[in-house]
């Protein structure tokens, strides 16, 4: 029985039709601006997000290390939740690198920050201060749960933001996973940002990329900073050909996955042993938690590999399966048949 691999839609490998059109895609020194693939995916990614400009980045951790250096100067500081990717996941590599102090808030569970706590969080200007410049969001929220950011929530706090002349950065790795789920354009949960970033290899199924989108004056300042990163890439439309097909094809068959997700959590609802709340799934990011008994999160997931089912411990109770373009309802009716066989 082949694997059922459920740790992440980063495991998506690039269809034939992405293999074929990287084969044979036109390419020129992206360096020098030369690369008409690159740029392609480029304009596409600003029109879709209705920003001016966008630029390929090799990853979704460069897009956020990259943009945040694009708003802020060393000693300048970004507000974010606390269960931001950007905080768990990408080795404070704002401020290893950037010198960008994170403050961080609490993330409530639908991935928002109160917009008490972020006015409360601004700092006056006063010299033992850092400056603060930058309010980051994460649309949808990773570790809460997959959930989706609103354009309401988002107005919010784009007010907050002008009323104190901060900059607005999205980590939107599943941005068009968060328009999927709340049947709206992806431009309309990207008007309040200055700037978003969403990955080409995550349920997009492309192998590698991410693209940062802004204004043209921020992506000139991306693209420096993408240099000194070493992330200038040569012929990229190698890749940038993979990330086009990504955006016109894959992106409309996400709520497949989002289907799957509900699936799979209603399957592993009904499980003893088990615990988790249905009305959380929104996308294709489905938590559980192991309740009672002495089993850990990692404890199952390794009992649950020996099986073929793979999925991520997400902390000492919790574990995340996640839905993605290999993934079909008959795969979704197997794992939670290996879940409930494990956990009897
Ligand atoms: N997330 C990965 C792991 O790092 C946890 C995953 O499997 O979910 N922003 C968000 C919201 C992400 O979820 C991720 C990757 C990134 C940024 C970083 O993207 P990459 O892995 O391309 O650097």
């Amino acid at each position: 029985m082949p694997q059922i691999d459920l740790r992440s839609d980063t495991v998506t490998r690039p269809t034939p039709a992405m293999r074929q059109a990287m084969a044979t895609a036109e390419v020129g020194d992206d360096v020098f601006g030369e690369d008409p693939t690159v740029n392609r995916l480029q304009q596409m990614a600003a029109d879709i997000l209705n920003k001016q400009a966008a630029l390929f980045v090799a990853s979704g951790t460069m897009a956020n290390i990259v943009s945040q250096m694009a708003h802020c100067g060393r000693g300048d500081e970004t507000i974010l939740g606390d269960q931001a990717h950007v905080f768990f996941y990408e080795q404070g590599g704002a401020a290893a690198v950037g010198g960008i102090h994170p403050r961080t808030i609490p993330n409530q569970p639908d991935g928002t920050l109160s917009p008490a706590d972020i006015e409360a969080a601004i700092r006056p200007d006063n010299v033992h201060f850092p400056r603060t410049r930058l309010i980051l969001l994460e649309n949808t929220h990773n570790r809460c749960f997959g959930s989706p950011l609103r354009p309401s929530y988002m107005d919010a706090v784009e007010s907050i933001a002008r009323r104190h002349g901060l900059k607005i950065h999205v980590d939107g790795a599943r941005i068009f996973n968060a328009a999927a789920a709340l049947g709206l354009p992806a431009a309309e949960l990207a008007a309040a940002a200055d700037s978003v970033s969403f990955c080409l290899s995550k349920g997009l199924a492309a192998p590698v990329g991410s693209m940062v989108c802004g204004s043209r004056d921020f992506i000139e300042r991306a693209r420096r900073v993408r240099k000194v990163l070493g992330g200038g890439m040569r012929q990229a439309g190698v890749l940038a050909a993979a990330g086009i097909l990504a955006i016109e094809q894959m992106v409309p068959r996400l709520p497949e996955d989002h289907d799957n997700a509900r699936r799979l959590a209603r399957g592993l609802a009904a499980i003893k042993g088990l615990s988790l709340d249905l009305g959380r799934i929104h996308t294709n990011l489905v938590f559980f938690d192991v309740t009672g008994g002495r089993r850990s999160a990692s404890d199952l997931a390794d009992r649950l590999a020996a099986e073929g089912v793979l999925v991520l411990p997400a902390g000492p109770r919790r574990l995340r399966a996640v839905t993605h373009y290999h993934i079909g309802a008959e795969d979704v009716e197997r794992a939670v048949a290996v879940v409930r066989k494990v956990m009897s």
